[in-house]
């Protein structure tokens, strides 16, 4: 693939390819790319700038490795030398948790996004791998929670979609226990897609989302905002229905009744049938 820079940004690398991936990279290696505030809100431009462009179908989302003491990561969660009162400050000092937005950001988005793990995927960083579409990880993955050690936890997609994805038993262990898993045992039990040697994990990813884009666009779409709607509530159910508007605003009956208020005259439906 050849990859193109897509912006300037302090804490990520955002690419973009001629075949329709992005890719976007954590670039905090010495932290284990740990995000604040700033890294955050870098992610989530980029991750607006990709919903926007049409000819983008697949995400690659990473962390730049390995750090220079040789160490891979994917991303260890928030950065803990800039918590605060009440979150994550930001260069004025406000506290955030925009980890949530990006969060929702990377559901809602209708396109296909495949993270790739390598190394530390810890904390706030692992509820980002979870919440991608698919997860790739290298063999030498390490996939875990640190909240209740660090005096922190994530109540939200972090409890409930974890346990929907690896079951009640084991995210209760991962919560409570706060251990590390490898890439062998995060496969076994339902976390990650596959498990790849580390320097072939970009290619692997490639490799799924060139498949990917092989198929309709608007099936997949469809089929997130619909696994969405199997979890997020009414606001996964939104998604969908927002996939049925879409669709409908194409026919000539939508048509019809936007073109009758516009021209002031009654809507004429005797044309569409009431199928079964
Ligand atoms: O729970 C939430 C949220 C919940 C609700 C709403 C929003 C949330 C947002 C975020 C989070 C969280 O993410 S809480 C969990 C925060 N993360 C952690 O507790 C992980 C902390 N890191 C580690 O456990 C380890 O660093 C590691 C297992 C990932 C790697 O260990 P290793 O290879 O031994 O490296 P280490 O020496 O610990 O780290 C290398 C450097 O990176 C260290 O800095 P240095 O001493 O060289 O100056 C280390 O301090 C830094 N670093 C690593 N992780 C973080 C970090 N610095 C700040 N924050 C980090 N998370």
């Amino acid at each position: 693939v050849n990859w193109k820079t897509w912006g300037k940004y302090e804490d990520i690398f955002l690419d973009r390819s001629e075949e329709g991936i992005a890719r976007v990279a954590i670039n905090r290696p010495e932290r284990r790319n740990a995000f604040r505030p700033l890294t955050v809100s870098e992610l989530c431009d980029a991750f607006i700038k990709i919903r926007d462009d049409t000819s983008i179908g697949v995400v690659l989302f990473t962390g730049v490795s390995p750090a220079k003491d040789g160490v891979f990561s994917f991303c260890a969660g928030g950065d803990q030398s800039v918590r605060g009162e009440g979150g994550y400050l930001d260069e004025e000092g406000l506290p955030r948790l925009n980890v949530l937005d990006l969060q929702r950001l990377i559901r809602s988005i209708p396109k296909v996004v495949i993270a790739l793990v390598s190394g530390y995927a810890i904390g706030g960083g692992q509820v980002l791998h979870l919440l991608c579409d698919l997860s790739l990880a290298a063999d030498n993955a390490v996939f875990g929670q640190t909240g209740p050690r660090v005096g922190s936890f994530d109540a939200g997609f972090g409890a409930g979609y974890l346990a929907r994805v690896v079951g009640q038993r084991k995210a209760r262990e991962i919560w409570f226990l706060c251990r590390k898993y490898g890439a062998q045992e995060a496969l076994h039990f339902g976390l990650i897609n596959s498990i790849t040697p580390v320097e072939q994990l970009e290619a692997e990813g490639v490799k799924w989302a060139k498949e990917i884009l092989e198929n309709s666009p608007t099936a997949i779409r469809c089929m997130k905002a619909a696994f969405n709607a199997e979890t997020d509530g009414l606001a996964g159910i939104q998604e969908l229905a927002g996939q049925a508007t879409h669709l409908f605003y194409r026919t000539t009956e939508a048509k019809e009744g936007k073109n009758a208020f516009l021209q002031k005259r009654k809507p004429d439906f005797s044309d569409f049938d009431w199928l079964p």
